[in-house]
């Protein structure tokens, strides 16, 4: 596989469908969620091969990740089902018209049990990259060791290794987070985040300081106002695309996907911003995590206003 491979939680998803509390009788839909899949999918969408690895409980939301994925084009042969732990479940109401609320059931998960056993070496030595976030490890110590192990594997095989930062504060503190990920940010070639999750690692969010680290590319993403690069001591930034927002989860996920999918691609590092900018604006624009994730023959929509 010369694709992408990637590691992670795969979560129920239930998001209320008005405004308002969580309440009873709400209206809810049902979905899938989680980062590195997230990814995965709009990896795929692109022409590109993907393969996910994770666990998930035996349950509806473990058969829905499941389904979701290998319908998506994924390679699902390192998902594990495990009968001991349920999937973990992220709750998601919008409790105003534009303040989303999001709530994690995910505490001893399926996910979250991942351990470094799960991996199969050859799939990461033969994958053109290994993507990770700052999620994963925070899950669980085994989980965390996973992470560690596919990055050592994927280092020896000369893999290149891309970090989201993606810290989330519900999960563990800036004091516990930083130190691992600035390890990780340290063996990994790319590293992505916003400007606090870069600040949390480099003390500011100046992409040469995180480059002290050891990766050899920096991404910055800036919401509305695009994503700046820094790669072979230059730096480059690409404009945000003007849409209406609507959901704002999955965004970052969305622009790591069209990043890594140009990468990938040998493209060069302004491609890469482009096409991780053009992946954002369509996340944003529509409601859901990966849902709205553009197939290759849909980028013209956005980028120049064709009709598909
Ligand atoms: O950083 P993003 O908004 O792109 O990430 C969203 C994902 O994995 C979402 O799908 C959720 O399940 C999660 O991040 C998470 O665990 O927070
Ligand atoms: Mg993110």
């Amino acid at each position: 596989m010369s694709g992408l491979v990637t590691l992670g939680e795969q979560l129920g998803q239930v998001t209320a469908g008005t405004e308002g509390p969580l309440r009873p009788g709400a209206a809810a839909q049902l979905s899938v969620c989680g980062a590195e899949a997230n990814v995965a999918i709009g990896v795929r969408r692109l022409g590109f091969a993907a393969a996910y690895v994770g666990r998930v409980g035996d349950d509806a939301f473990g058969r829905m990740a499941l389904d979701v994925l290998r319908g998506e084009g994924v390679d699902v042969t390192g998902v594990r089902v495990d009968p001991a732990a349920p999937t973990g479940l992220l709750l998601r109401s919008r409790r105003t018209a534009d303040r989303t609320v999001v709530e994690y059931l995910r505490s001893r998960s399926a996910g979250s049990r991942l351990t470094a056993a799960d991996l199969d070496e050859d799939v990461i030595a033969g994958a053109g990259l290994l993507h990770v976030t700052g999620i994963t490890p925070a899950l669980s110590p085994t989980a965390a060791k996973a992470v560690d192990v596919a990055v050592d594997i994927a280092r020896a095989a000369g893999v290149p290794v891309s970090l989201d930062v993606n810290y989330r504060a519900a999960l563990w503190s800036p004091d516990e987070a930083r130190p691992e990920l600035r390890r990780l940010a340290s063996r990994a070639d790319v590293v992505i985040g916003g400007p606090a999750e870069l600040a949390l690692l480099g003390g500011d969010e100046q992409l040469e300081h995180v480059a002290e680290l050891g990766p050899t590319e920096v991404v910055r993403t800036e919401g509305a106002s695009g994503a700046t690069a820094f790669a072979d001591g230059t730096t480059e930034h690409v404009a945000a695309h003007d849409v209406r927002v609507v959901d704002v989860v999955g965004a970052g996920d969305a622009f790591v996907a069209g990043y890594l999918a140009a990468r990938l691609d040998g493209r060069s590092v302004g491609e890469r911003l482009r096409l991780g900018v053009l992946l954002g604006a369509f996340a944003v624009g529509t409601w859901g995590d990966w849902e709205g994730l553009p197939r290759r023959d849909e980028l013209g929509l956005i980028e120049h206003g064709d009709e598909v």
